[in-house]
């Protein structure tokens, strides 16, 4: 009675661990950097619904995705696939990176590529 009350226990928490790191139940949302652009620029998020941000540079030059409001707004999963102040992914051309998260507080957020920010390569995220 005893063991099988522990193994109970230890097969929840082994469960409860591969769903923290399980992410094929994520939304999937894809962005696709080009040269000068963002597509789309704007996208929508839900508050308390677990994505995967999928972005993707097709340009032939390197680009960034700057949030950092929308990145402090989010539970990051994968911190680490950003820069180390959290502020942008960088991406050099052809490269594809994910960010896990969980959407938090509601809000417009605007972002924009750092480099090329002012040639309108801007948009905004948006979570209701
Ligand atoms: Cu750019």
């Amino acid at each position: 009675m005893q063991v099988s009350v522990v193994t109970t226990a230890l097969a929840a928490l082994l469960l409860g661990a591969a769903m923290l790191v399980d992410s094929s139940n994520a939304e999937v949302v894809r962005i696709v950097t080009a040269d000068y652009r963002f597509e789309p620029s704007e996208l929508t998020f839900h508050v308390g619904t677990a994505y995967e941000l999928h972005v993707e540079n097709r340009g032939n030059t390197m680009h960034e995705l700057t949030a950092p409001a929308f990145f402090q707004a989010v539970e990051l999963k994968n911190p680490e696939v950003l820069n180390s102040e959290r502020t942008e992914l960088v991406l050099q051309p052809g490269e594809q990176k994910d960010v896990y998260f969980i959407a938090k507080r509601a809000g417009r957020y605007p972002f924009n590529c750092a480099d090329h920010g002012w040639m309108g390569m801007t948009g905004v995220m948006v979570v209701e």
